[in-house]
């Protein structure tokens, strides 16, 4: 341990410190935000540890396996999305939960409803929990006038109305990055003060990069404009140098990289998924919302990612985000498709 490093660190700014200090910009707040965020930490926190501790706990396994003390065996899965809908709940601040776990929405009991509706994906990226590869939670977070008769239309919303986006990712630090609506923050654990502590803030993410993360495997299935995109990544016409090609195959592991060194991350449609993969509620807006927050775009194919309507909670949607001038060169080449 560097301890002449960490006698500089006297004045840290935690998560809850900078949230506090964001709320008393709103003089009429009343701390419903940052009690409700102090839960979704304490579940990232907790999901974090079971992540670390999965290989020796023997965490990992199906559902309902027996471990040797005869206690019944979680997958991590389930476990985070039982941790978060507990510590969501018990926040008091939230009314209707919508979880990629839950096939329904979860309406809160009324005793303890709050104004927020928490859209989330407790534990994303699962096929790479059995192998240590990084994965994590993402969450998004609307207000409603009053919580006290919630409905389902009232999640339904396009991304853009989000009061706050995030993601947490589990990788070889347990980094969480978030959005308020006014920049990118990103905090990291401090194992040994059970802290996340500032140590990205104001993420801005590269004009342009010189990666992109996609699935190539589903190449013979791509429309036009994917396909001439990836070409172009490949065999750049203009003189430029191609790009490299990464994909961890976790969305937060290929969104951060995306968001910290910019870039690119498709999920197309293609001809077997024509809405793509991931999940508009919890996959796509979050991440799109933090992508426009840190000065970058987010693109379905069709049109501004956080314009989506949702009619389902469980709806998909292509999804093209990152750099801002990487986004406008597949946007460019969807429009030129649409005029054929
Ligand atoms: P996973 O299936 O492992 O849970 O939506 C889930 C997701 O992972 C994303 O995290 C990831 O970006 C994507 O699916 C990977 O899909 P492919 O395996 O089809 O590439």
């Amino acid at each position: 341990m560097d301890h002449a490093a960490d006698a500089h660190r006297t004045d840290l700014m935690t998560i809850t410190r900078y949230v506090l200090n964001e709320q008393s910009k709103h003089p009429e707040s009343r701390g419903d935000f940052t009690i409700l965020l102090s839960h979704i930490v304490l579940g990232c926190k907790f999901v974090c540890t079971a992540v670390n501790k999965a290989g020796l706990a023997k965490l990992i396994g199906l559902a309902g396996e027996t471990n040797v003390q005869g206690e019944e065996q979680k997958k991590l899965d389930v476990l985070s999305n039982e941790v978060f809908v507990k510590a969501l709940v018990s926040s008091g601040r939230t009314c209707i939960l919508v979880s990629e776990e839950d096939e329904e929405a979860t309406f809160v009991d009324p005793a303890l409803r709050g104004k927020y509706c928490v859209v989330f994906d407790p534990l994303d990226g699962s096929s790479n929990i059995d192998c240590g590869v990084s994965i994590g939670t993402i969450f998004g977070i609307y207000a409603i006038n009053d919580g006290v008769d919630p409905k389902i239309e009232d999640v339904l919303q396009p991304g853009k109305n989000m009061v706050a986006a995030g993601y947490c990712m589990y990788g070889s630090s347990c980094t969480l990055v978030l959005s308020t609506g006014k920049g990118v923050n990103g905090f990291t654990l401090d194992p040994s003060l059970g802290e996340f502590i500032l140590t990205h803030p104001d993420i801005k993410i590269p004009k342009k990069g010189k990666i992109y993360s996609v699935n190539e495997g589903n190449a013979k299935n791509w429309d036009g404009p994917t396909a001439k995109y990836v070409e172009k990544c490949k065999f750049p016409q203009d003189g430029s140098p191609a790009k490299s090609l990464r994909y961890i195959g976790s969305m937060v592991a290929d969104v951060h990289r995306t968001l910290l060194y910019g870039g690119i991350f498709l999920y197309p449609a293609d001809k077997k998924s024509p809405n793509g993969k991931l999940r508009v509620l919890y996959e796509v807006f979050p991440m799109s919302y933090l992508m426009e927050q840190a000065g970058g775009q987010a693109f379905t194919g069709k049109q501004r990612a956080l314009d989506l309507v949702p009619t389902k909670i469980h709806e998909r949607s292509p999804i093209f985000l990152g750099s801002y001038d990487d986004v406008e060169e597949i946007k460019a080449l969807y429009a030129a498709e649409g005029q054929k």
